[in-house]
């Protein structure tokens, strides 16, 4: 029996991977997908210390190591339901009854786990395939040592399988950074708000933004993302309602078209990521359509000082209700309708504050009278207030008359940024850095470079911000856990 069953476990196998297959083509990079599920389990089930420990080694990285696991417990799961199908079709010894049964079993776990019946149909019918494969084409008697090697050989072919499909899911998901293409009911919305200044101020930014080759320009053409799960949550904008519950005199309810009816507003915003490194690439700025959350929140009479944002993918992020004072419902992006990867329909940007507060998917506001921890904080993060000013160093571009030309970014939240300063000795002697002119909008990041003469050799470029209370950038290095990298961006530049 047991070396039976040992015999089974590469077809077996085979078979969970030809239903993750199936699933992915069905369902895609969606919560219908068979992977997605185990990818959130295994993602909430990992101690806070994991998870930083892998942000902090890995980057997004972690997440995908985190996502191949999924899929490869998932490809398991379903391996183990065509096994129990195998085994009881050779006791009985009708084969077809076997396949029958591993069909019924991977539709049953692939629905059960994702309540996706028409992917988790494709799900049972490829399991059911590769396992008629091998209990029924197979033709018997076959000689022990090609048996084995066939074996080998499936099992390698499974191992590819999962890697490649992860390796495809990876390029379609987690690179977007613009979410996946709208689905036609997306599309239906796209003509809903009134975006008559939108070309306008996209135009501003363009012209304001510096001519430095190699960094992003004031509205980025890749806005990063930053996810709990590697699948995104797929809402309907007719089903999608924001509630505002609690701590309040009226719970309220609003609607999409509530909310698009209201008068749309555009606004520059940059979002910054806590967790990402000193100089890294999570800092992104862009133009936002929504509406401010301020008279729908005064409509529920909230009675605490506190609001825990609740979203459709189970993510949540408390702090105080005084931020949302500002705060704004955004549901276009760019001149178009919210991207899913940024949380269409409907997200909250809260200005100046770390980008874990900006809640995508945004589900429901909980006013609160007592302070509770967030998705992030319960796992030792402490990003929910201001961001730290950064300026960073993002190109070093050797011009042709020789001289060397560096730039980036500099952003201080609500405080505004005055100045920035740059030394190409390693921080003794300071120049200031032309900055671009200012969009309009509170929490709005600038763009910054300077073009100098190369000494002789090797030399080290420091760049420093100052924001607009005329505090200088932190210089005392820290980590981004648990409250945002600080220090001077450094880079060492060598002539050519
Ligand atoms: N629902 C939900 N909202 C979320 C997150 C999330 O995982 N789920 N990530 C947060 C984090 S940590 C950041 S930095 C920002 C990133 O926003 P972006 O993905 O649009 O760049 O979204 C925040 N909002
Ligand atoms: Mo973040």
């Amino acid at each position: 029996m047991r070396r039976a069953i040992a015999r089974i476990v590469p077809e077996a196998f085979a078979a969970g991977v030809a239903g993750l297959i199936a699933s992915f083509a069905v369902a895609g990079l969606t919560p219908a997908f068979v992977g997605a599920p185990i990818d959130s389990f295994l993602a909430r089930a990992m101690p806070g210390a994991v998870v930083t420990f892998a942000i902090e080694t890995f980057g997004s990285l972690g997440q995908r190591l985190n996502f191949l696991t999924a899929l490869f417990i998932a490809a398991a799961l379903l391996g183990v339901v065509a096994t129990i199908g195998v085994l009881a079709g050779r006791a009985i010894e009708r084969p077809v009854i076997g396949v029958g049964l591993s069909a019924l079993l991977a539709g049953l776990v692939a629905n059960g786990l994702t309540g996706a019946p028409g992917a988790a149909t494709a799900t049972g019918i490829a399991v059911a395939t590769v396992v008629a494969a091998g209990e029924i084409r197979l033709p018997q008697g076959e000689a022990e040592f090609s048996t084995a090697r066939r074996r080998t050989l499936v099992a390698l072919a499974s191992v590819a399988g999962v890697s490649t499909l992860s390796i495809a899911v990876a390029d379609r998901g987690f690179d977007q950074t613009t979410g996946t293409e709208p689905s036609s009911d997306m599309q239906g919305n796209d003509a809903s708000f009134d975006g008559d200044d939108i070309p306008t101020l996209l135009d501003e930014a363009n012209e304001k933004s510096l001519d430095v080759a190699g960094i992003e320009p004031l509205v980025s053409e890749k806005f990063y993302t930053v996810d709990i799960n590697s699948v995104d949550p797929t809402l309907d904008t007719e089903d999608w309602s924001l509630t505002i519950t609690g701590a309040v005199e009226s719970e309220t309810t609003i609607t999409y078209d509530d909310l698009t009816g209201m008068g749309p507003e555009n606004r520059f915003v940059t979002l910054r990521c806590v967790g990402e490194d000193l100089n890294g690439k999570k800092m992104d700025n862009a133009l936002w359509t929504g509406v401010p959350i301020t008279d729908m929140l005064a409509a529920a009479n909230p009675q605490g000082n506190y609001v825990m944002l609740r979203a459709a993918d189970d993510y949540f992020e408390e702090f105080p209700i005084a931020a949302l004072e500002r705060a704004f419902l955004a549901y276009g992006m760019n001149g178009d309708v919210l991207p899913r990867g940024h949380g269409y329909p409907v997200r909250a940007l809260v200005p100046g504050h770390w980008g874990e507060i900006n809640v995508k998917w945004l589900t429901e506001i909980e006013v609160l009278e007592q302070e509770m921890d967030g998705y992030w904080e319960k796992r030792g993060w402490h990003g929910t207030g201001p961001v730290n000013t950064v300026a960073k160093i993002h190109a070093v571009n050797h011009l042709e008359d020789g001289r060397i030309q560096v730039g980036g970014h500099a952003y201080a939240g609500t405080r505004g940024i005055s100045r920035v300063e740059v030394s190409t000795d390693g921080g003794k002697y300071w120049q200031e850095a032309t900055l671009s002119d200012p969009l309009p909008g509170e929490d709005v990041w600038r763009q910054w470079m300077i073009e100098y003469d190369p000494p002789s050799g090797k030399h080290e470029v420091v760049a420093r911000a100052t924001d607009a209370n005329g505090t200088l950038q932190e210089q005392e290095p820290s980590k981004s856990f648990p409250s945002g990298p600080t220090g001077w961006v450094r880079e060492t530049v060598t002539p050519q």
